[in-house]
């Protein structure tokens, strides 16, 4: 059986899991954290997850194992079967994963782990966030997905990363530039979540979060 290794907490781990539970493909979770040890870094050449363990080998960047699970299960078409609308998923994927999350990710150490972030790193940042926000608006329908009227896999990267991208600029410059944007990811997060496989995303990561608090 597929195993899906990362832990809880990490949206890209979360990405993964919610296209797996979606579309009822069976998987095993495996708990594993980021680190620069031998023994990930045999498995995921980074040392990040998720990762994914097959019996033809590991497959790491979560993109890269969505790809993989369209092909090996055509049937659960995880990708619209137009062509053009696969693009268009695969595209705003790419925009919320890259474009926004990847640099909002610059933020997060001060953001959600007690760290610091250089001055001029938050200048770039805010230049970066607001160039990168306003194109993502220019093709985000939120009508109410992302990609219009019906729920496609782009919704996976959305649903884990936009609280992410509002939190850490909410907490780094006290402004959420997604709303400030006029992209209401707290709306479009509840209706995600009326999705059996977004709750069990959300409820397995709240759960970690109270498991880790020291008591
Ligand atoms: N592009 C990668 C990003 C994965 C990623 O950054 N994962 C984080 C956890 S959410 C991680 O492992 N961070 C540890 C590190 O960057 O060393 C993907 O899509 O899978």
């Amino acid at each position: 059986m597929i195993k899906l290794c990362g832990f809880a907490l990490s949206n890209y781990y979360n990405k993964v899991k919610f296209v797996l539970l979606e579309h009822g493909i069976a998987f095993e979770e495996v708990f594993v954290t980021p680190s620069q040890d031998n023994t990930l870094l045999e498995h995921s050449p980074l040392g990040k997850v998720p990762y994914l363990q097959t019996e033809d080998g590991d497959l790491c960047e979560s993109q890269c194992i969505v790809e993989y699970l369209a092909a090996r299960f055509p049937d659960k078409q995880i990708f619209s079967a137009d062509p053009w609308l696969a693009a268009k998923e695969r595209e705003m994927i790419f925009f919320v994963d890259v474009h926004l999350e990847l640099t909002a990710r610059n933020l997060y150490k001060e953001a959600f782990f007690g760290g610091t972030v250089s001055d001029g790193t938050k200048g770039h940042i805010e230049k970066l966030l607001m160039h990168h926000i306003a194109g993502f608006k220019r093709i985000a329908k939120l009508a109410p997905y992302l990609c219009g009227e019906r729920f496609s896999v782009a919704d996976t990267a959305g649903y884990v990363s936009l609280p992410l991208v509002g939190a850490a600029t909410q907490a780094v410059y006290g402004r959420d530039f997604l709303l400030e944007a006029g992209i209401d990811w707290k709306s479009y997060v509840k209706t995600i979540n009326a999705r059996p496989a977004a709750q069990r995303v959300t409820e397995d990561r709240k759960a970690y979060i109270a498991a880790s608090r020291p008591s």
